[in-house]
């Protein structure tokens, strides 16, 4: 079985966005691939984090994702920094990749442009060699990611290609998946920006456990056009093609037999209509969330996936090491 890396900040209640561009995705491929999926707590510093939410947030992911249907029994689930070696594999890394083509990233160089007073941490410019330390220390085949994470995906496999070629063949060079339909859900009231959980607004995400009737609200506010056709079309009617893409990934249809149905039908009749679809797929998962939100079942997951994954990525590390020549053992 080919093996699957993915992670999920921490840093907020998941968005629609991160389910249908992420979570979705995983729950097709949990039968066909070796899934190992982790809490990237790490990554959420790279921001200031309240220590109590945080915490909590950590199992939170975790009760969402089996919420959403990932089976314990197909698929590790662990918590990134209760593994070390993610963090000692990415300060090797660090040591096998180039200032330049880091501060070429463009998701650094789109935060330092909005950072004014000069308090953005070191681990922002840093976290993509952390990211590659994730996926290689498990040797991916693949990682499932959203358009954004692409180019991180990019440099993880120049960061292996070229401690292949220093030190021998000792890392798998995974390929990114991006899914065609959904690798971007867009802001619902500034349809040109990513749904981002970490949002100041919140009328542009819509939270997995948000109140339904807040949803829907949601979406009947959310930003079209003043056309009047349901056409899937991102550069000119970005709003529309952004609730079209979310209601084909919810009821699986295609976007041309959305187009279709709801060819002479107001904005209001099709909004009503995905309101509807948003509900039936949230009302299940929320209630399956209460139920694992308090029973133990998360902290049985977790350990059991700490187990098995610390195995992995602690023997893969030592022997990076002694590649390297540090230590006393070979
Ligand atoms: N809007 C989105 N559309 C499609 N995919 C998305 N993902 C996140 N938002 C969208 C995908 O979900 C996975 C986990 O992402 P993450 O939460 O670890 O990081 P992120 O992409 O930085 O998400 P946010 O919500 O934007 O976080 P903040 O606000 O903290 O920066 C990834 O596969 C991601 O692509």
């Amino acid at each position: 079985m080919k093996r699957m890396v993915s992670g999920i900040k921490p840093t907020g209640e998941l968005t629609l966005g991160n389910y249908l561009g992420a979570i979705q995705n995983f729950v097709r491929f949990q039968d066909d691939y070796e899934l190992f999926l982790f809490v990237a707590d790490l990554h959420a510093l790279t921001t200031p984090q309240n220590k109590t939410v945080l915490r909590k947030r950590i199992k939170d992911v975790v009760a969402m994702y089996l919420a959403c249907g990932l089976n314990p029994n197909k698929v590790t689930l662990f918590v990134q920094s209760e593994i070390p070696a993610h963090s000692q594999m990415s300060y090797l890394f660090e040591s096998h990749s180039y200032v330049g083509e880091l501060s070429r990233m463009t998701q650094y160089k789109d935060k330092i442009a909005k950072n004014t007073n000069d308090s953005m941490h070191v681990s922002l410019f840093t976290y993509p060699v952390l990211m590659a330390a994730d996926i290689l220390l498990y040797d991916a085949d693949f990682v499932p990611v959203g358009d954004d994470q692409k180019q991180h995906v990019e440099l993880t496999r120049t960061i292996a290609e070229r401690f292949n070629h220093r030190h021998g063949d000792f890392f798998v060079v995974p390929e990114p998946i991006i899914p065609p339909l959904g690798a971007r859900i867009m802001d619902l009231q500034e349809p040109t920006k990513k749904m981002s959980k970490s949002d100041i607004s919140d009328k542009g995400f819509i939270l997995l456990m948000d109140d339904l009737a807040r949803t829907k609200n949601k979406i009947k506010s959310a930003v079209t056009d003043s056309d009047t056709v349901v056409r899937y079309d991102v550069k000119n009617k970005p709003g529309i093609a952004n609730l079209l893409t979310i209601y084909a990934l919810l009821s699986d249809s295609s976007i041309e037999a959305l187009e279709r149905k709801y060819a002479s039908q107001s904005y209001q009749a099709f909004k009503s209509d995905l309101a509807d679809v948003v509900e039936q797929t949230l009302a299940p998962i929320q209630a399956k969330y209460k139920e694992i939100i308090t029973s133990p079942l998360v902290d049985q997951v977790l350990d059991e996936g700490l187990a098995k994954a610390s195995d992995i990525a602690y023997k893969k590390v030592r022997k990076a090491n002694q590649l390297l020549g540090l230590g006393r053992k070979r």
